[in-house]
């Protein structure tokens, strides 16, 4: 993602909700645990009037460069609180330039501020961070010129501190959901683990000896049929999203490689299943949607656990 604003201090920014109250403030904060770029952070807060009837509201309006199209993007930004058990209410909007009702707005009332720093992403229709989406503040707006962004605390209690700290504001692509599917992966039936001479699979072993002899008896079986011998070499935590097809050996407890697969079910390889002389073979097809179709990223897992 990039950065949309990095939220320095209060250049750009007005004050919105409750802006006759005396006791709210708008400050750069910097500091220890009150920046998370390093280079300062937004923060607002009040103290409630001691004799308001109903909630109570403080907001501000952080203008943008220039007009930012976000309907194909999403926002996530650092947010924290001093005051987390008062601090019930947030909300975040965006106008488009020229307009004064917003074209996205997002709220919680479960107090998804807390006092660590925590990221806050928002999409319209996706629930990332715990806000949800206002569909009927809204309307047919479509968020394609927005020119400021606002973000507004609330609390219920009188007399009580308020306040969130805003930091690192960023834009990246939005997320598709289950909902815009229009047609399922392709499930590939085969994969080459030699093409046109060369070989397009690694083996990765379990870093032992039994390991490493395991994959010298695949390499040398590929390279019977095939007349090409594969790389062979020890599973390591960087090979957990590879790029080409790979043969994995041993299981999620001997070889890091495979612990990504196991962590998203793609394999129940481990030191219990299939178990001491028990045995696995299966292929994972594409799992971490890197292969176009004939560059399928296939992992298989031969476990022959008692050679291992
Ligand atoms: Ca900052």
């Amino acid at each position: 993602m990039a950065v949309l604003l990095s939220l320095d201090g209060t250049e750009g920014v007005s004050e919105t909700y409750s802006r006759q109250s005396a006791q709210r403030f708008l400050t750069a904060a910097s500091g220890e645990n009150n920046t998370v770029d390093g280079k300062g952070a937004i923060q607002f807060g009040a103290k409630t009037a001691a004799d308001a009837e109903g909630s109570q509201y403080f907001g501000i309006l952080v203008s943008l460069p220039k007009p930012t199209d976000l309907s194909r993007h999403r926002l996530a930004f650092r947010a924290r609180t001093n005051h987390p058990g008062t601090t019930a209410a947030f909300y975040v909007r965006a106008y488009n330039q020229g307009d004064n009702k917003p074209a996205w707005s997002f709220n919680s009332w479960n107090s998804v501020l807390a006092e660590q720093w925590r990221e806050i992403c928002l999409q319209p229709d996706l629930p990332l961070s715990g806000l949800a989406w206002e569909p009927k503040v809204v309307e047919d707006r479509i968020a394609t010129a927005v020119d400021r962004i606002e973000f507004i605390i609330g609390s219920r209690e009188n007399d009580v501190p308020v306040d969130v700290l805003l930091d690192d504001l960023r834009i990246g692509p939005r997320l598709g959901s289950l909902q815009e599917l229009q047609t399922p992966h392709p499930r590939p039936t085969a994969t080459a683990i030699v093409r046109d001479g060369q070989a397009t699979a690694t083996i990765l072993h379990p870093d032992s000896a039994a390991g490493k002899q395991a994959a010298a008896v695949v390499a040398a079986a590929v390279a019977e049929r095939t007349g090409v011998t594969p790389t062979v070499r020890a599973g390591t935590a960087a090979d957990r999203s590879p790029d080409q097809p790979a043969i994995m050996l041993g299981n999620a407890d001997n070889n890091p490689a495979m612990l990504l697969l196991y962590a998203r079910y793609f394999t129940p390889a481990d030191s219990i299943c299939p178990g001491a002389g028990g045995w696995l073979v299966h292929t994972v097809c594409d799992p971490f949607g890197k292969g176009a179709a004939q560059d399928i990223l296939d992992i298989e897992i031969p476990v022959p656990v008692d050679l291992l």
